[in-house]
């Protein structure tokens, strides 16, 4: 019996970058604080999307790890579609071994499948390091350094932070979702559905997990951020029966409607400031953008194989 194929994403770095936290980010299971010990060998997560089957690999960081990885690759490291590699942007002096680690993880993983996607996330980019100076030039030059292991083949770079749940949902979605037609087509849709109202945020989720489609105003403020994290830790408790319900978090309201089209599960969630000039988008506004997402899925059917 042949094995069905299963998605794979690895999440590759030096132990102490963030890769659990991430994950724990996107699976809405993580608490700034949260006391995480290092993992041991490797943690895998399973989902299932458009009908397909994916694993999340968190392949543990430390040194003996990284040994028995880059020692048997064709056992640990194969068949990686879409490799995460976490740099913790505050741990300068481990550079050096950060880039070497990915240098022989990529070297193997993009030998084995050319079409590998590979992203490169600058974690622990907190709010208050964001425009600091050192860290733009410390950024620049990693992604120099990135490059010349990579002979400048494409590649995306993400800045997140655990303070900002928001942003690692971004940068684990787009490189996995980001060239599915319906991604650029919804979030068209989005930005411009936002015009003009005061929605500062617009992200459509499938599956509880992955973003398909997202609309952010550049100018997000701390207290979207104060909102979006009340938010996120919320996700899972929030009651939804109706299909629609709207919930109130640090000045923002947050409305979330579930929906369901061939077999597709998503969560459509918008985030507005309470206070505004803009009008505020009445719940028939909000519901007027079903049937226009709805068509898009019938458009474009996402498909990972
Ligand atoms: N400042 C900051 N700390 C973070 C962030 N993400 C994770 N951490 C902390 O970094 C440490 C290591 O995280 P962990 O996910 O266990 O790293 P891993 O070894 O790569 O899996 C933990 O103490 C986390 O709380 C972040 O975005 N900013
Ligand atoms: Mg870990």
């Amino acid at each position: 019996m042949t094995q069905a194929p299963t998605m794979k994403i690895g999440i590759l770095g030096l132990e102490n970058a963030g890769k659990t936290s991430l994950i724990r980010t996107l699976h809405k299971t993580y608490h700034i604080g949260d006391p995480l010990s290092p993992t041991k060998n490797i943690d895998r997560s399973f989902f299932s999307m458009f009908g397909e089957k994916g694993t999340v690999w968190d392949f543990g960081g430390q040194s003996i790890y990284r040994d028995s990885y880059l020692k048997h690759p064709d056992r640990f490291l194969s068949g990686i579609q879409y490799l995460f590699y976490v740099i913790d942007i505050q741990d300068t002096d481990r550079f050096p071994e950060a880039l070497q680690y990915f240098k022989r993880v990529y070297e193997f993983s993009s030998s084995h499948n050319p079409n590998i996607m590979a992203s490169i996330l600058f974690h622990k980019t907190d709010p208050a390091l964001q425009e600091d100076e050192t860290v733009r030039k410390r950024i620049d030059t990693l992604k120099k350094e990135i490059h010349r292991i990579t002979d400048d083949v494409e590649l995306a770079f993400f800045e997140t932070t655990a303070f900002d749940p928001l942003s690692v949902l971004n940068a684990i979605s787009l490189p996995i979702l980001g060239d599915q037609p319906i991604y650029n087509s919804l979030s068209v849709l989005f930005a411009n559905f936002s015009l003009n109202k005061s929605i500062e945020y617009m992200s459509l989720l499938v599956e509880d997990l992955l973003e398909i489609g997202s609309f952010r105003l550049r100018t997000a403020n701390q207290e979207f951020l104060d909102a979006s994290m009340a938010f996120y830790k919320n996700f899972f408790t929030l009651e939804i029966d109706n299909n629609i319900r709207s919930y109130l978090f640090e000045g923002y309201r947050f409305s979330i409607i579930k929906g369901e089209v061939n077999d597709i599960h998503y969560t459509l969630n918008i985030a507005h400031p309470i206070l505004s000039d803009n009008p505020i988008p009445t719940e028939q506004d909000i519901e007027s953008i079903i049937p226009e997402i709805n068509s898009q899925f019938e458009q474009f059917s996402p498909k990972f194989f």
